[in-house]
């Protein structure tokens, strides 16, 4: 397994090279035909063998190259943290339609949050990396959230998302106050995004 590994962590490393370049392409031409930059920081990471071992075990699943690539979506994660609300949905239809990666599954987590609180969008792709033996897919996840929302999603991770023992419901409920108050400010700032705006076209 080991050795196979090498050899599948060989094909996240170079999806993920070829990830990076297209979306950071995507961007800049984005912004040069815009006048405007949507996106205020990119992360990305290779999950680590550990936490994919993990994640295998908590689904049911034996540990091998076989259920990784088909049981684990997410072992190359890129998080694209944007400024508003309505930039999300900018970059995720800037993703849909560039016709290099191609979008499998969307899981709109702003429309409907999940019980925690958790909000987000999120993107299942393929993207093609060109290897010896031709054109393999490799899969990611992209998640695309604004700073308000990655600022509630890094601390609750820390928090409560990866606690081993169970969060009392009184700390639940009020991090779920936290995350609906985060959107309430989300929306409070795109609407004095839509009247500066304005204000600049006047
Ligand atoms: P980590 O440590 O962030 O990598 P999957 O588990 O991916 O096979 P699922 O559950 O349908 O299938 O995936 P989902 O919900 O689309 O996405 C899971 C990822 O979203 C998580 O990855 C987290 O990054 C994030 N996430 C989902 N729910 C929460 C939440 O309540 N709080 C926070 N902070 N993040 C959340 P991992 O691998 O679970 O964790």
């Amino acid at each position: 397994m080991e050795e196979n590994f090498d050899e599948l962590l060989l094909k996240y490393t170079a999806a993920l090279k070829t990830l990076e370049t297209q979306i950071s392409i995507l961007l800049q031409d984005f912004e040069y035909k815009n006048n405007y930059n949507p996106v205020e920081h990119i992360k990305t990471r290779i999950k680590s063998y550990d936490s994919i071992v993990k994640k295998l075990k908590k689904k049911g699943y034996s540990i091998t190259t076989k259920n990784i690539e088909n049981h684990v979506h997410d072992v190359i994660g890129m998080r694209i943290v944007c400024s508003f609300l309505s930039d999300v949905y900018k970059v995720v239809r800037l993703i849909e339609n560039c016709g290099q990666i191609e979008v499998h599954q969307q899981k709109d987590y702003i429309t409907n949050p999940k019980d925690s609180g958790y909000t987000s969008y999120h993107l299942l792709v393929y993207i093609p990396v060109n290897l010896l033996d031709g054109i393999i897919l490799v899969e990611a996840e992209i998640q695309v959230r604004t700073i308000a929302m990655d600022f509630w999603a890094s601390l609750e991770h820390k928090l409560s998302y990866k606690f081993q023992g169970n969060v009392p419901k009184e700390i639940k409920d009020y991090l779920y106050k936290c995350a609906t108050d985060i959107h309430t400010l989300d929306q409070k700032m795109l609407n004095i995004n839509k009247k500066m705006q304005e204000i600049n076209k006047d």
